[in-house]
């Protein structure tokens, strides 16, 4: 179900779902078998070769069926995981809950019946946690933060998961509705649901229906529909004079970077990955030349472009650089890229938003056929916390940024 003629579209233009996009075959279960002990395997893998092929066969033989065999294994797992056009190009599925409006019975202080599910590996969800924290709607809005379980869902714990860093979000229970997976969630909706269950996902609870499950939608929501119980409603992310700007922007950044990472890395054909590294590049490298100037992407204002930016390249050299082969360079090779990163982390309320151990677990042990074996691996320096905190020295490109001072306030 779409909003038919939502602004929203055009601000942030979410391909229809390709009728050539190969369908969801069934969810990720599938894609993560239990792990057996290394004893086993291996003993039952050489059975195996000794029934079928007997004590003599060829290497070459050898090599060619396993090869031709783990080919047409990961492609069927590939196609689970993410649809694709006929050329190998990722075709990622439209939302199905669109909003553009709050229902009116939502919300009437002192009652808030909003609650909002995310996950923080995802930079879809991570968008609405930054708006929610920069607008102060945390006490207005509350937030459930499921995990990936290990076939890829999301799952709710029984209590928080303590991180390494105090005060930045975890893991945790289902504070609305008490079920243990999101997939529960959506199926208490009336009328059921059988599609993905996604984050990140805004429920009304007097309802108990879903509001929306589009992260562009919910950022909206956030900037200009809740202001009587934003506790800063005068910042605007999105003002009418940098409306068309910020759709420009998005229109840009949304193809080539946000899904462009996911193309990239979801890519099936040589052609298609080539396509897509090449415009995530081309456009990193344009925005580096841009960002050397201004502060933020419209200007000295920080909006809801540099929003749905941020989270792309915070999680660039954790994940997209090594599991997504978006190898060309690294966002700490990129001068005013980085130092814009760091800008818009260190802005209040932001950091806390940022749980890098849970962004690359959350890639690297739920995309099966990206990384069979599930390790994670260290994280890369110049990600974590430390680094961010580094000066960002951008002071001078602006004049006029009261962002930092409006939301600690
Ligand atoms: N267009 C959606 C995309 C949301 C999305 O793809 N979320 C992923 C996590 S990054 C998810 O929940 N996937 C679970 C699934 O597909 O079953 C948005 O921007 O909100």
């Amino acid at each position: 179900m779409h909003c038919s003629t939502s602004l929203l579209t055009a601000h942030h233009p979410i391909p229809p779902p390709s009728t050539t996009a190969r369908r969801r075959l069934s969810p990720r279960m599938s894609l993560n078998p239990q792990p057996q002990p290394p004893d086993v395997q291996s003993s039952l893998l050489s059975s195996i070769t000794k029934l079928l092929w007997g004590p003599s066969l060829p290497p070459g033989l050898l090599i060619f069926t396993v090869r031709t065999a783990w080919h047409s294994t990961w492609r069927l797992m590939m196609s689970q995981l993410a649809p694709s056009d006929p050329s190998g190009a990722y075709s990622r599925p439209a939302s199905r809950f669109r909003a553009h409006k709050l229902p009116q019975s939502i919300p009437t202080p002192p009652h808030h019946h909003l609650h909002l599910y995310v996950g923080l590996p995802c930079p879809w969800a991570h968008r609405t946690l930054v708006v929610r924290a920069l607008k102060g709607l945390d006490d207005a809005v509350a937030v459930s933060v499921a995990a990936p379980g290990t076939d890829g869902s999301w799952e709710f714990r029984d209590r928080d998961i303590p991180g390494p860093d105090k005060g930045v979000l975890v893991p945790g229970p289902d504070n609305a509705n008490k079920r243990r997976t999101l997939k529960e969630v959506y199926g208490l909706r009336k009328g059921g649901y059988n599609g993905r269950s996604t984050v990140p996902m805004l429920w009304d609870t007097k309802t108990k229906d879903v509001v929306c499950n589009e992260s562009y939608d919910i950022i909206q929501l956030f900037n200009s529909e809740l202001n009587g119980l934003a506790r800063n409603p005068d910042l605007d992310l999105s003002p009418p004079g940098l409306k068309d700007e910020i759709e420009k922007w998005n229109g840009i950044i949304y193809p080539n970077v946000n899904n462009g990472v996911y193309r990239c890395g979801f890519a099936q054909s040589q052609e298609a990955y080539d396509k897509a590294v090449n415009q995530l590049f081309d456009t990193l490298d344009m925005l580096d030349v841009h960002l050397g100037s201004s502060s933020y992407l419209c200007g000295d204002k920080l909006t809801l472009a540099d929003v749905c930016l941020f989270t792309t390249l915070v999680r660039f050299d954790l994940v997209y650089n090594g599991l997504f082969k978006c190898t060309k360079k690294k966002m700490l090779e990129y001068p005013n890229l980085h130092a814009y990163l760091r800008h818009i982390y260190q802005i209040p309320k932001v950091a806390e938003t940022c749980n890098f151990l849970a962004i690359m677990d959350g890639y690297y042990k739920t995309l099966f056929p990206l990384n069979p074996g599930s390790i994670s691996p260290v994280m890369p320096s110049g990600c974590g916390h430390e680094a961010l905190s580094r000066p960002h020295n951008r002071d001078s490109l602006s004049l006029t940024d009261k962002t930092a001072e409006m939301i600690v306030s």
